[in-house]
């Protein structure tokens, strides 16, 4: 009975799992395993430990084979796994609900605050050494807590920690998603609304909705014509979700007033005119990169596979 690790797991969860008495292989790069490498590991394995960055479809449970009964995703998301190519063989799949939801939701604020208020533009342009005075409109840029409205795409769990902050900061916020009409979000002065009426009435839209194939593009150039003029996008969720190169148009146009991106549609490359755009802000797919967070995400994937090659119950099967 062996476990694969695709990747260095963060240190309290290799430890617990080397405690577990399983046998364990692993690939010890932060980058995660090239793909033959990783269907050669994967073969005998009773479970496997991936990242988002390896696909799990019916070639590798193949080439793992008929010993494998679990695959714990090391992520929230879990669309690099084929789940009904793995149910069909028998293949418990899990992943890491709950424990990134406060990190994801930090990043998502930080990212909103940063645009609205241009901190990386401005702190770009100190960085050139350029000359400066102070001055009514230096950077002057959107209220977010004077009532400016946020609109989260996918209220669930990382959606209503972005909501619990966004409610602290004084926004109004409006919501679709499952938990949007829940009276937890009430709570907080969430209104739920549709999907076009969150495009008309937003002026910043947080997106945390998972990838599927009816998320893929959800916002393309008829959405963005439908935001208001000059709204700002913040992707904490998944690049695809955006087509990436009508978001360019509308920023070029002029449009969209800027977009903070955590994720891209072709990640890790990022289409490079977004770069050149002094109204965007991005950063390397670093939603849940807290020290405490990355290390329970890690336990909790340990744990999952555990208790499956055990015998035990997932913790948190997906579906
Ligand atoms: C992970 C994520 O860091 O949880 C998710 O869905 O995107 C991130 O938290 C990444 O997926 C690593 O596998």
């Amino acid at each position: 009975t062996r476990i694969h690790v695709s990747f260095a797991l963060p240190g309290p969860a290799a430890d617990e799992l080397a405690a577990s008495g399983l046998l364990v292989t692993a690939y010890t790069e932060q980058t995660g395993q090239p793909r033959e490498s990783l269907l050669a590991d994967a073969a005998g394995a009773s479970g496997l430990i991936t990242l988002l960055s390896d696909r799990v479809d019916a070639e590798l449970l193949d080439a793992a084979g008929a010993s494998l009964k679990v695959v714990a995703n090391f992520a929230v998301g879990y669309d690099n796994v084929d789940v009904a190519a793995a149910t069909e063989r028998g293949v418990i799949v899990t992943n890491t609900p709950g424990v990134l939801d406060e990190a994801t939701a930090d990043l998502a604020m930080a990212l909103l605050l940063d645009l609205s208020r241009r901190v990386s533009e401005a702190d770009r342009f100190l960085r050139t050494g350029a000359e400066w005075r102070w001055e009514p409109d230096l950077f002057l840029g959107l209220d977010v807590s004077a009532g400016a409205t946020l609109g989260i795409v996918g209220l669930g769990r990382i959606g209503m920690a972005v909501a619990t902050r966004a409610a602290a900061f004084g926004m109004r916020i409006v919501a679709t998603g499952s938990r949007a009409s829940s009276p937890e979000a009430a709570a907080l002065g969430v209104r739920p609304v549709s999907f076009e009426e969150l495009l008309a009435e937003s002026d910043a839209i947080s997106i945390h909705c998972p990838l599927t194939p009816a998320t893929r593009h959800l916002f393309g150039p008829a959405q963005f014509a439908a935001m208001k003029p000059g709204a700002l996008l913040v992707n904490t969720a998944r690049g695809p979700i955006v087509d990436e190169l009508a978001l360019l148009e509308a920023l070029e146009d002029g449009r969209l007033g800027g977009a903070a991106l955590d994720v891209f549609e072709w990640e890790p490359h990022v289409t490079p005119g977004l770069l050149t755009l002094p109204n965007v802000v991005a950063v390397p797919h670093i939603g849940s990169a807290g020290g405490a967070t990355r290390a329970n995400m890690g336990l909790l994937a340990v744990r999952n596979a555990v208790a499956v090659v055990g015998g035990g119950q997932a913790l948190t099967p997906v579906g």
